[in-house]
């Protein structure tokens, strides 16, 4: 190779290619060999990170993934950070990353017949296609149920869209609402998610959800998570969200113990591995799958049983302007991961879809921006403005509501204001700082000045909030929840706007999670979990429920399809 920067014109002169590789024509789809020898030479992200840099790559959010996700072998380089962010007044490295991934590509139908022509290469139990938090939770549960497993994800990093979860975990009757003296009750859980998916969600599945919610936390600390911290989301009566303590995000959290969960259990875990087709015999039963790997090519693994946890199509620009033609070209807050392959393989084999066309917008993204603003914000007592100054809404109404009312504001933007007590409260504030999405000043009066708002009503705005919080009630909007008053120095505002952030439909599945056909028949062997699913959340999720839906009907997914595959 001679492309400047990839890996192989750097080592040519080292060793050779056995620098990196154990023999040629060996290197595995997840490139496990190649990337033990970069960390063997260079040391692990912990040693790498440059504590003198503001940003830094090496101590991203990702975790611990591969180096030949962003440092390739035999090509350019690609800074996975360029994909959601742009740091302002930051030269990051390799700029032109938002290039084609390999997945985008069309699939090769001639490939995927030869290779079920050739037959299955192996022979597995379970196959679980997508390794964010649903397939990592399936993926441990059919272990632990005694099946062998084989994770797949087409990304060169494990996490999907799990890893970028900021907000948390909502469930009732958990040891943390117990310490924090929080009187909550499984019917309130099902009430408040039915009525905020304006009761089109499945029953069955929200009492699935509410009733093994806080199974679902001891299940997570069991394997390592820290879930300590309790906020109040948007639609919920009482403080059920569950998250890491100390403020941190709960998708990276959970996603690293996943990782080492599964690790520890033994799972096989491919990366850069997509699966092309779910293979099915006469009577419609599942039999396997075709992959494209990599560096593999082709190949069919058979297996009895099929996991899809594939997540939604958030980042699918060409499916949000099919099904809502009225968010064509909205920006999303989604992985670029996000883009619904589970759905077209479910409906190749004669799925049927839920609620296909249900898409939430978040109301508070970073304006100009695909950085989510936590709800949690909101949660812990930021007030929600418009470009004058004025609230114009429950700030902990739900997203559907909030995201319609900003809308309805001059300009379609809104700013969320918050003072230095929320700032030092809520760690994931600093993060935003951090990235310089927040303007900061010492009056209110000077921060309206900066912002453009008109200093006399953001003024009268935060003197009649502060006035509701002392007295307990607020007379505007009714909010529910005022944990903070805004009067201590400085005073911050981040400009928000909505951006495309969950796909309430998808497969349609039944309480085992299995995967239903047009007649609702379970298609025998296909089981989904999590957000490439339909019914669990109605016409719209309420915050803390994807991450509950991803490990609760993960683990049910996994532990049925393990049953399926070891008893038929
Ligand atoms: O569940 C979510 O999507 C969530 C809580 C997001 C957030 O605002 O942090």
């Amino acid at each position: 190779a001679d492309n400047k920067n990839d890996l192989a014109s750097f080592h040519k002169d080292v060793n050779g290619c056995k620098t990196c590789h154990t023999a040629p024509n060996k290197v595995s789809d997840s490139e496990t060999f190649e990337n033990k020898q970069c960390k063997s030479c260079h040391g692990d992200y912990g040693k790498l990170a440059n504590p003198k840099l503001d940003i830094d790559p090496h101590s991203s959010h990702l975790g611990d993934i591969n180096c030949t996700s962003c440092h390739k072998g035999h090509e350019q380089p690609k800074l996975y950070c360029n994909e959601c962010h742009s740091f302002k007044g930051l030269d990051m490295p390799f700029n032109k990353a938002k290039s084609k991934e390999p997945w985008d590509k069309g699939w090769d139908n001639e490939a995927i017949n030869k290779a079920i022509a050739a037959g299955p290469k192996e022979t597995t139990d379970v196959i679980v296609v997508g390794a964010g938090s649903a397939g990592f939770n399936a993926a441990i549960a059919a272990k632990k149920a005694g099946a062998n497993v084989i994770l797949l994800d087409k990304a060169p990093f494990s996490g999907g869209n799990s890893m970028l979860a900021a907000g948390g975990y909502n469930a009732v009757g958990t040891v943390q609402q117990k310490d924090h003296k929080v009187d909550d009750k499984i019917e309130w859980y099902v009430e408040d998610t039915m009525k905020g998916g304006r009761y089109a969600n499945d029953p069955k599945l929200v009492q699935i959800l509410a009733e093994q919610s806080a199974d679902g936390i001891k299940w997570l600390e069991s394997l390592g998570a820290n879930m300590d911290d309790l906020k109040r989301s948007g639609g919920a009566r009482v403080d059920r969200t569950h998250r890491p303590s100390g403020g941190l995000s709960v998708g990276p959290h959970i996603i690293d113990v996943l990782r080492k969960a599964s690790d520890k259990e033994g799972v096989d875990t491919r990366l850069n591995s997509k699966v092309v087709k779910l293979v099915v015999d006469d009577e419609q039963k599942i039999v396997g799958v075709v992959i494209h790997g990599k560096h593999s090519g082709h190949y069919m693994v058979a297996a009895k049983s099929v996991v899809l946890a594939t997540g939604g199509y958030g980042f699918n620009k060409e499916m949000i302007a099919f099904y809502r033609p009225t968010f064509k070209g909205m920006t999303s807050s989604n992985n670029i991961t996000s883009t619904g392959d589970g759905i077209e393989l479910a409906k190749a084999v004669g799925a049927s879809m839920t609620d296909i066309d249900w898409i939430q917008t978040h109301p508070t993204v970073g304006k100009d921006s695909r950085i989510l603003i936590s709800e949690t914000v909101r949660g812990v007592g930021a007030i929600m403005v418009n470009k004058e100054g004025n609230r114009f809404i429950n700030e902990l109404t739900t997203r559907d509501k909030a995201s319609d009312a900003i809308l309805k504001q001059p300009e379609q933007y809104a700013w969320l204001v918050f003072d230095n007590e929320l700032y030092k409260k809520a760690k994931m504030v600093q993060g935003y700082d951090h990235l310089e999405m927040l303007e900061k000043a010492n009056t209110v009066a000077e921060l309206a000045k900066i912002t453009g708002m008109t200093p006399s009503v953001l003024d009268k705005t935060i003197t009649n909030y502060n006035h509701y919080f002392k007295q307990g009630k607020d007379e505007a909007f009714n909010r529910e929840q005022m944990p903070l008053s805004i009067e201590k120095s400085p005073y911050y505002a981040v400009k928000v706007a909505p951006g495309i952030h969950h796909t309430m439909g998808g497969v349609a599945i039944d309480t085992k999670a299995e995967v239903l056909d047009i007649q609702s028949q379970p298609l025998k062997g296909l089981f989904a979990a999590g957000e490439v699913t339909g019914g669990v959340h109605g016409y719209n999720r309420l915050g803390g429920n994807a991450v509950a839906d991803t490990v609760i009907f993960g683990k049910i997914a996994g532990t049925n399809a393990a049953k399926h595959a070891l008893n038929t």
